[in-house]
């Protein structure tokens, strides 16, 4: 897939752009909101990795299913939670869409079929083998509307899960089962402050899939064009010929982390180098070069990206916290009871 033009129409083009600034501008005024105190806990940044979730994104259908990681404000974003809800999830208030029980690393809504942020490396893997269960086994999930076919679950995970075991028992099952998911690793090369290389004797990603005769493609994660032409195909052959599909998206976070991280395991030029690859600078320098975009054009995206940010941080500081009465809400077993 090489970076040449931009095969798209303008709004389509601009969508993309739009989205990456929407998270960008987003993450920048949360990592202040967090120095600031107002949001607290972790919070894990995807900043330089939006072109991974945009492109992927949209090439999913609105009744595909989305499973991500603690990484995954951006995912909830594109995949149409609204940045108000984000906000106030963050804030810990009761209008975020996990009622502000969950934070960053737990957002949540099932009316878009957005199954999380997962906190437990790994722990989406099972999940969305479950959801493509369940889709396998319902007329809903094989088949669709007029349009027969089947809905697919995109698991989103990084490069640290493929150590775990749930990876493994995903792959093997979905294999196994030929169920409808589309596995997601952003390969950003660190899990924490450990390399790939330094955990891994095999650091080819797309070869432990295929160990489970799962199909593969390795693709650049900088490049939106790139990830959604690959998720198209991988996407074309879940609901085409059934059975899982991976895609590695080859990417870099140029944050810490988390917001406690001193980074001393990799080097300044290192990030400076995937720097120069940013996925917002790289696609509107592309858009430019074509005549599809202005800088008045990409400043008024831009203006309208930080606008939205600001209406959210807005709402969530006038949002509320949930009542101490609310506190044994969803606990399923009756307070003083015994499970059995
Ligand atoms: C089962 C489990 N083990 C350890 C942790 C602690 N932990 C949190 S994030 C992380 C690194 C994961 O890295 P990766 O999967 O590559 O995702 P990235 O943070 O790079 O997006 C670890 C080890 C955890 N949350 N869950």
């Amino acid at each position: 897939m090489n970076a040449s033009a931009v095969p798209y129409d303008k709004p389509f083009a601009l969508r993309l752009l739009k989205d990456m600034l929407r998270i960008r501008r987003m993450e920048e005024e949360a990592a202040e909101l967090y120095g600031a105190g107002k949001i607290r806990g972790f919070l894990h940044l995807y900043i330089g990795e939006e072109a991974v979730a945009v492109g992927a994104l949209h090439a999913l259908q609105p009744d595909d299913a989305i499973v991500a990681t603690y990484r995954e404000h951006g995912h909830a974003l594109v995949r149409g939670v609204s940045m108000n809800a984000i906000m106030a999830e963050m804030f810990g208030k009761q209008e975020g869409c996990s009622r502000g029980r969950g934070g960053s690393m737990h957002l949540f809504d099932a009316a878009t079929r957005f199954y999380g942020g997962n906190a437990i490396v790994g722990g989406g893997l099972p999940l969305a083998v479950g959801l493509a269960l369940a889709d396998q086994l319902s007329p809903e999930g094989i088949s669709y509307g007029a349009q027969h076919r089947r809905r697919v679950t995109a698991c989103f995970f990084g490069d640290g899960a493929v150590a775990e075991g749930a990876f493994h028992e995903s792959m093997n099952l979905a294999a196994l089962w030929r169920l409808p998911v589309l596995f997601c690793c952003e390969n950003n090369l660190y899990a924490m402050g450990t390399s790939l290389a330094r955990s891994e004797s095999q650091t080819d990603l797309c070869a432990k899939a295929a160990a489970y005769k799962v199909e593969t493609l390795k693709v650049d994660g900088m490049d939106v064009v790139a990830v959604h032409d690959a998720t198209r195909i991988g996407i074309a052959h879940v609901r085409d010929k059934g059975g899982p599909f991976f895609i590695e998206f080859q990417t870099f976070r140029f944050r810490a982390h988390s917001m406690y991280d001193p980074e001393l395991y990799r080097d300044k030029a290192e990030v400076e180098a995937w720097k120069q690859r940013g996925p917002l600078h790289s696609y509107s320098a592309r858009l430019k070069a074509q005549g599809m975009l202005t800088e008045d054009e990409f400043l008024a995206c831009d203006a309208e990206a930080q606008a939205e940010v600001d209406a959210s941080i807005a709402y969530a500081e006038a949002g509320a916290w949930e009542p101490v009465e609310d506190l044994m809400r969803d606990v399923l077993t009756p307070v003083g009871g015994t499970t059995s």
